[in-house]
């Protein structure tokens, strides 16, 4: 017999690792369910086992992971405000005697000496942040039934419609359920049907890990708790979560606490859930209130009308982008053997799969309403989720937000434009208490109570950065969008970050220049014994686009001008980035890269200016930009989930699109990409999903100011296909289609007037764009530079 080849041999494994689900598909008498054409779809033959199989919807708020098994489905169920602890205030008073201390010992070199000080006396009380919640299971049961006796299963999430979808057939009967969370009605709607009359029995349970008491009478479930104690931190949040079971057809009762149903034709389930966090300092909502004036709203609807006015609303952003990166036939298989097999297949569309469930979890996870995304998005079934699913803001909550402006999707920034306005007010309080500096400032780490002291030990949290790079990206949303009323509205905040440090920037003893201490490269040990140092290359980084930013702002809006001067007079002192004796970028001032304990380090701090900004780049700083090669080289391709997105976007900056292919798909494996498509760090984290859409962005066009990329880094994996809807600055929308490697044609449609060149390879053509007036340039007639 023949030897299996490596793609067979591969499938099978995946079949045998899903044996149990398997049985399913498998079972006497049932048919294969007819594979999905729809490019925007994830589908299983068999119901998730694992939470990491099971499938999210989400309104931004309400969140569920929806498990699709036949006798018993659970629905995971997530509030995205349910934080554990309070409002609390974790600076340490020892702090900012200490401070100047801490900095003498890392001028004077003795950086574990400063480290052991920092960790004595300058960390925040508790050490660890609040940990967000879950708030528990909806559970539905077919009593009596057997899943081996289950036919023609499918589950599904239609990334278009925002719809999961479970049907099977049982006796002859077919079933199926659907589940959305809407954000107009602010329910998660779960629809089920039989298509025989009086062959649906259910019985239903609404359940909870944390402190609470559950209810049931007539028609609904309710469950009444209160969020934990955290370190210390008493647990101050009330929640409430309320479930109403609507149906035609057969008798309702309540038995066990559970809600019972026989002889129905088809079920809606209504569910609502609500904390009592108003905001991070005000935590005096009434969610039982909440909660019963939602679920009256939405009895008052059929499911049809929920659903159709969910679908439409997701449809509004999901829909604003299509990508087409070819076909094969790998892509006729169910979602969890392609991720599976992809990196021995040819599976282009698989990309543009993850490229779309980046965008439907962007929405899904990030609405106004709802908070900003966590590592976890909002989807999180433990009570001690990893990290505490909460916002690293060291990477982490920005590489979230990088597809946002370039994918079509601004308006999923709001939550995260609303935790800065209020990490700006904590973080002047801790400024001024920590530093005795004008400002406001957060390090790596913060939650839903917007703590912005250091946490978790010196070597990981004693870095003022954060605060500075979230403030990027509020300059993105206008350059992106050109809305002058928002700038000024978050202008004072891009301030405040400067201002802390026009107040902190300490001057090296070695070079003169200024530059940040204590600090550190994010998470990564130098040489000499501890993460502390003085002006690590990313700060600068992050420092020179602040300032540029502000500046700006700060000119379109008219005010400041001394405040500008100020700014650009510390910008012009900054520690410029310095090639180090490897050819490498260096991490530090000082060069240290060849003798760190971990050179694979998963953070590539230092090539921040690289990715995300444009500071570093293959045209304007050449010798830069080949020593930003050469770190990346050195750290080389993969590493955790949210890491290897990252390397992947900078080797598209660097234009190398084959090796960014190699990374995505190493990325879209299955040692990094679980079989409901969640970016594996491993365990679960949402970064990856985000910075691998991204990534892909970035390989068909990149925009900075003035200017725009076309196929700067298209892998030969795609030679033909089309993207519509990318987001340039200046608030421009990008339609391009590409043949055999070549740039077919681009069409560019801007909200404001601009001059822009468009790059294509060696060639170039400079435009003027005007409102209202759409310009198509074809890549055969673009002038060779
Ligand atoms: C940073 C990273 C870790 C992880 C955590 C949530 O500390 O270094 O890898 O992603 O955030």
């Amino acid at each position: 017999m023949a030897e299996p080849t490596r793609f067979e041999v591969s499938r099978r494994m995946v079949l045998d690792g899903v044996a149990a689900g398997v049985a399913i598909a498998a079972a006497p008498g049932a048919r294969a369910a007819a594979p999905s054409a729809s490019p925007l779809r994830l589908w299983y033959r068999q119901p998730a086992q694992k939470w990491v199989e099971a499938l999210p919807v989400g309104n931004g708020r309400l969140g569920a992971m929806v498990f699709g098994g036949v006798a018993h489905e659970r629905l995971q169920l997530n509030e995205s405000s349910f934080w554990s602890g309070g409002p609390y205030d974790p600076v340490n008073p020892a702090a900012r005697a200490a401070i100047p201390d801490v900095r003498r010992l890392i001028a004077e070199g003795k950086y574990a000496e400063a480290e052991a000080l920092a960790n004595a006396k300058v960390m925040a009380i508790p050490l660890s942040q609040m940990a967000y919640q879950p708030i528990g299971d909806l559970l539905i049961d077919m009593p009596g039934t057997s899943p081996q006796a289950a036919g023609d299963y499918e589950r599904a999430l239609d990334l278009d419609a925002a719809v999961a979808t479970t049907r099977f057939t049982l006796d002859g009967v077919r079933y199926r359920r659907e589940v959305l969370a809407s954000p107009i009605d602010q329910v998660i709607a779960v629809r089920i049907t039989a298509d025989r009359p009086g062959r649906l029995d259910l019985d239903v349970a609404l359940t909870s890990p944390q402190r609470s008491s559950p209810s049931a009478a007539g028609d609904t479930l309710t469950v009444l708790g209160q969020g934990r104690d955290d370190h210390g931190v008493k647990g101050a949040l009330r929640f409430a979560a309320q479930a109403r079971l609507l149906h035609e057809g057969g008798q309702l009762s309540v038995a066990d606490g559970r809600l019972r149903l026989r002889g129905a034709t088809t079920a809606t389930i209504l569910l609502a859930m609500a904390t009592s966090y108003r905001r991070f300092d005000d935590v005096g909502g009434d969610p039982a209130a909440i909660v019963a004036g939602q679920l009256a709203g939405a009895s008052r609807r059929s499911f049809a009308a929920i659903a159709a006015a969910a679908t439409a609303e997701h449809r509004r952003l999901f829909g604003t982008v299509t990508l087409d990166l070819g076909r094969t036939a790998a892509a006729d298989q169910p979602t969890d053997i392609r991720i599976a097999t992809s990196e021995q297949s040819d599976d282009p569309a698989l990309a543009a799969l993850y490229f779309h469930y980046g965008r439907y979890l962007m929405i899904a996870s990030s609405r106004a309403g709802g908070q900003a995304a966590n590592l976890q998005g909002l989807w999180n079934e433990s009570v001690k989720p990893p990290w505490g699913s909460k916002y690293t803001i060291n990477i982490n909550t920005e590489m979230n937000y990088w597809p946002a402006e370039p994918t079509g999707m601004a308006e999923c920034t709001t939550p995260l434009i609303t935790l800065v306005r209020e990490l700006a007010i904590s973080g002047e309080r801790t400024a001024k208490a920590m530093y005795g500096a004008r400002g406001w400032v957060a390090h790596h780490n913060t939650d839903g109570w917007r703590a912005t002291a250091p946490i978790d030990g010196a070597q990981f949290g004693l870095w003022p950065m954060g605060g500075a790079w979230l403030c990027t990206h509020l300059w993105d949303r206008y350059d992106y969008g050109r809305d002058v009323a928002y700038l000024r509205s978050v202008y004072p905040l891009m301030r405040g970050a400067a201002l802390f440090f026009l107040d902190t920037l300490q001057t090296d003893p070695a070079s003169g220049a200024l530059v940040t201490s204590p600090s550190m490269s994010p998470e990564n040990n130098h040489p000499c014994g501890a993460a502390l140092c003085a002006g690590p290359a990313m700060d600068q980084q992050i420092l020179r686009d602040l300032f540029d930013q502000v500046a700006e702002a700060a000119t379109i809006l008219g005010t400041d001008a001394d405040f500008v001067g100020q700014v650009r007079a510390a910008r012009a002192r900054l520690a410029p980035d310095k090639i180090g004796r490897q050819g490498q970028l260096q991490e530090w001032q000082q060069d240290w890269d060849a003798d760190v304990p971990d050179p694979h380090h998963r953070h590539v701090s230092h090539l921040y200016g690289l990715f995300p900004s444009h500071q570093i780049d293959v045209d304007r700083t050449p010798a830069l930009a080949a020593a930003a090669r050469r770190s990346l080289e050195l750290r080389g391709d993969e590493s955790t989930g949210w890491a290897t997105a990252w390397r992947a976007n900078l080797w598209a900056r660097l234009r190398d699109g084959d090796h960014a292919h190699r990374i995505l798909r190493f990325l879209l494996g299955p040692e990094r990409t679980y079989p409901n498509m969640f970016d594996a760090h491993p365990p679960f984290q949402i970064d990856g999903n985000f910075g691998g859409a991204r990534a892909i962005a970035e390989m068909l066009m990149q925009s900075r100011p003035g200017e725009l990329l076309l196929l700067p880094a298209l892998p030969t994996a795609w030679p033909t296909g089309s993207v519509t809807g990318l987001r340039a600055r200046g608030a421009c929308t990008v339609d391009l289609s590409w043949r055999e490697g070549k740039l077919g044609q681009v069409r560019l449609a801007s909200a404001v007037a601009q001059r822009l060149t468009v790059r294509c390879g060696q060639a170039r053509e400079t435009v003027q764009l005007q409102p209202g007036r759409a310009v198509t340039l074809r890549g055969a007639s673009l002038r060779r530079a």
